[in-house]
């Protein structure tokens, strides 16, 4: 009689508890597409990601020159998310919240440059009263909720004016912006939680700029492709070019989409980079020249739109006097932010409190 054979052990793969797939059956927003901009908008862009660089080029320069005091975050290379963003969304109704590298997006807010420019020296006439500098600047009226120096509290508080956005009924979104590295914080996946858990109007963007100060995505993230991060969450990710104004604001509309047909957050992350150190001194030993030159050369978002602009049939001699016109309003920024007066001592106590609002 044969001797009775152990049973072998099975070759197949062990079955995930999920099946494959399963969680993926839930709806999700379409693959974006490049937006299709008309001439006038496509110039429009150029001229605001124009300004922005300009008018952070001469922010180093006052800075160099003592009239900037505190810390300074430029905006130099990441020009393409703010502007594609901003111009997708509804001024007066949507609410924008981001971190201290924030002169670019009230820019692309279209809040006065000489505002902002006085704000960053320090005077009255600034839109902060000149209190609140180049970190935690802040316009109520254009719905621009600061300008935050914590890494990451932003996104929390932008959950809460997603939740206000919901709560009045007022139709708005609220757009969250925050970087690599604030995506390692742990308010962050707090807010995550209940924004998806109520449905809430809000798209965060993560400004992946490759570097949080000195570190790399790389060095410091287990998962580095940080548009999966709200996956655990429910939150469908897109990882979108963002050095590309038209791959920008092409996702920008799908999230929108997203958002305003009741499906709650959406995450966008955008690949960016940024040219200069992190603030005003960064002896930038984490990364090479080459490396910067590379980025400048093969995927400057400026230069990406100027080619556009050609194909379009634009001429150079107007683009260059798009640029003249840019360099005219940043000096004239600078004269205003120069010469207005300090505020008044009394300033300090006022704006603390709001009392109600
Ligand atoms: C809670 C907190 N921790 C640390 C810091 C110091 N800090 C300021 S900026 C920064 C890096 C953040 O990098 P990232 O989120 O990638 O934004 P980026 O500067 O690249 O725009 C750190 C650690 C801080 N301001 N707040
Ligand atoms: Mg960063």
């Amino acid at each position: 009689m044969a001797k009775p054979t152990t049973p072998r052990p099975s070759r197949a793969k062990p079955k995930p508890a999920i099946p494959a797939g399963a969680d993926h059956n839930r709806p999700r927003p379409d693959a974006p597409v490049d937006y299709k901009a008309s001439k006038e908008e496509l110039l429009e862009f150029y001229r605001q990601m124009v300004l922005i660089r300009r008018f952070e080029e001469k922010a180093g320069q006052l800075y160099g020159l003592g009239f900037i005091g505190g810390f300074c975050h430029l905006y130099i290379g990441q020009e393409a998310v703010a502007v594609g963003i901003q111009s997708a969304l509804e001024p007066g109704k949507d609410s924008v919240i981001t971190g201290y590298r924030d002169h670019g997006h009230m820019l692309a807010y279209g809040i006065d440059p000489k505002l902002i420019m006085a704000e960053l020296t320090g005077r009255e006439a600034g839109i902060s009263k000149g209190k609140g500098g180049s970190m935690h600047m802040f316009s109520v009226d254009h719905k621009f909720y600061g300008g935050h120096g914590i890494v990451g509290a932003q996104v929390s508080l932008g959950a809460g004016l997603g939740f206000a956005h919901k709560y009045r009924g007022d139709g708005g979104v609220c757009v969250a912006y925050f970087g690599d590295g604030a995506a390692n914080q742990g308010q962050v996946y707090e807010s995550f939680n209940m924004a998806e858990l109520w449905k809430l109007p809000i798209i965060f963007v993560i400004e992946n700029n490759q570097y949080a100060m000195g570190t790399s995505v790389n060095r410091s993230s287990a998962e580095d492709q940080l548009y999966r991060r709200g996956e655990s969450f429910r939150i469908p990710g897109l990882q979108v070019n963002g050095m590309d104004v038209l791959a920008v604001r092409g996702a920008t509309e799908e999230a929108l989409k997203w958002v305003k047909d009741g499906n709650g957050p959406i995450l966008l992350e955008m690949k960016t980079y940024r040219y200069r150190g992190h603030s005003m001194s960064d002896p930038a030993k984490y990364r090479s020249r080459e490396e910067v030159q590379e980025v400048r050369e093969k995927s400057d978002p400026i230069e990406g739109a100027k080619k556009h602009l050609e194909a379009a049939g634009i001429s150079e001699e107007e683009l260059k006097k798009i640029d003249q016109d840019i360099r005219k309003i940043v000096s004239d920024a600078a004269d205003f932010a120069e010469s207005s007066p300090e505020p008044d001592l009394d300033e300090l106590y006022t704006d603390v409190l709001v009392e109600q609002y």
